[in-house]
């Protein structure tokens, strides 16, 4: 994958979608639903590599006992991405088929992008934020929409419930432009594939995607089928063409990097342990071990817990300028650990000390106060 060797791990033989049944195991009485990666999986792409990318993946029981499951955008192109109309100019107009898996709506083959919220047993709460419009639309589609609690998702390796209020948080990464940290309302709509970043830094999103080479050939959104030079000119253009369910709304990151640092798992620090100054603090791994060897950084949130308190008067604008990818500038005051290497979970234990799990160092680090030792 273009953006992190995490990605690549994550990537290995996607069996989440697709139309050829593999053979799988059936525990007790359970249904065997378990499906193979689409063949081919060059989603009508031309002269794209085969992959199926973006899984995301990251499974947290929320403060309300709810199943929350993010799922990244697998390449789709579909509604659930903001293009109402599938891979059209501008995602409207008359309606095109996204690939040979069909859509644009979002059947079972374009059900990606986007923060499920289920019951424990797997059924759909009632009190989901689409479960009206859902149950009107019926049928595949219909279910899948009342599954809903957030969309417009391109990919994420790290979600985490804020101890103190409950509210549920997410990382999402960007292609080149924008990598976000949420905080994940009911009904939101992240953007993407219109809008990442701030909405007022359209012109940034699309600057850098027209004109980026990293590791790329030549500048593209990776699923080469909806390129950059289709984005919106304007804010308003952008906001024009969402895909907007009755209810849902934009809104931007509570916190942003310019060019991608690739974050991965995150975790807030639900003890004292570390000291008082730590208790409630969230914590952000990355999907690539540089710079600092895997950085570890430390968010504090303001009182309400709605938003990212910053002491760096560049942070004002809650966005790290960075000056080019996997690059620090602006994010120093939010260093606190490095040579992590690939941090794919971040939680806090029993005794109430900071855990991290190193994918590419094959370990779990144990964060602890050497006072309180
Ligand atoms: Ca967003
Ligand atoms: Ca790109
Ligand atoms: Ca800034």
């Amino acid at each position: 994958m273009s953006e992190s060797g995490f990605a690549s791990c994550s990537t290995a033989a996607p069996t989440h979608l697709g139309l050829a049944p593999s053979s799988c195991h059936r525990p007790g009485n359970l249904p065997c639903t378990r499906t193979a990666a689409p063949v081919p999986p060059n989603q009508n792409d031309a002269s794209q590599p085969e992959r199926g990318n973006h899984d995301g993946g990251v499974i947290r029981f929320g403060a309300d006992g709810k199943l929350y499951i993010i799922v990244g955008d697998l390449g789709r192109r579909g509604r659930l991405q903001n293009l109402p109309s599938g891979p059209t100019e501008t995602g409207l107009g008359s309606v095109a088929a996204d690939d040979q898996f069909g859509g644009p709506e979002p059947g079972n083959a374009h059900f990606s992008g986007a923060i499920l919220r289920l019951n424990a047993d797997g059924t759909t709460p009632s009190d989901n934020p689409f479960f009206t419009i859902g149950a009107a639309i019926g049928g595949q589609v219909g279910d899948n929409i009342q599954r809903l609690f957030c969309y417009g998702i391109r990919n994420s390796f790290g979600m985490a419930i804020d101890p103190l209020s409950g509210n549920l948080w997410f990382q999402e990464n960007g292609e080149d432009a924008f990598d976000e940290l949420n905080l994940a309302r009911p009904g939101m709509n992240s953007g993407w594939i219109q809008i990442i970043g701030p909405l007022q830094r359209l012109a940034e999103y699309k600057q850098i995607e027209t004109t980026s080479l990293h590791h790329e050939d030549f500048p593209n959104l990776q699923q080469l089928r909806w390129p950059p030079e289709r984005l919106a000119d304007t804010p308003v253009q952008a906001l024009s063409r969402l895909f907007t369910l009755p209810g849902a709304h934009y809104s931007d990151p509570e916190f942003s990097w310019k060019h991608v640092l690739a974050p991965a798992g995150i975790g807030f620090l639900n003890s004292r342990a570390l000291g008082p100054q730590f208790f409630g603090d969230l914590f952000v791994g990355f999907s690539v071990p540089e710079p600092l060897g895997g950085p570890l950084f430390r968010f504090q949130l303001t009182g309400n817990r709605r938003k990212i308190a910053v002491d760096d008067p560049r942070l004002e604008d809650r966005v790290a300028d960075n000056l080019t990818f996997h690059e620090m500038t602006e994010s120093e005051s939010l260093v606190i650990g490095r040579d992590f290497g690939v941090i794919s979970d971040i939680q806090t234990g029993p005794n109430g000390n900071l855990f991290v799990i190193s994918l590419d160092k094959g370990a779990i680090y144990e964060i602890f106060s050497l006072k309180r030792k």
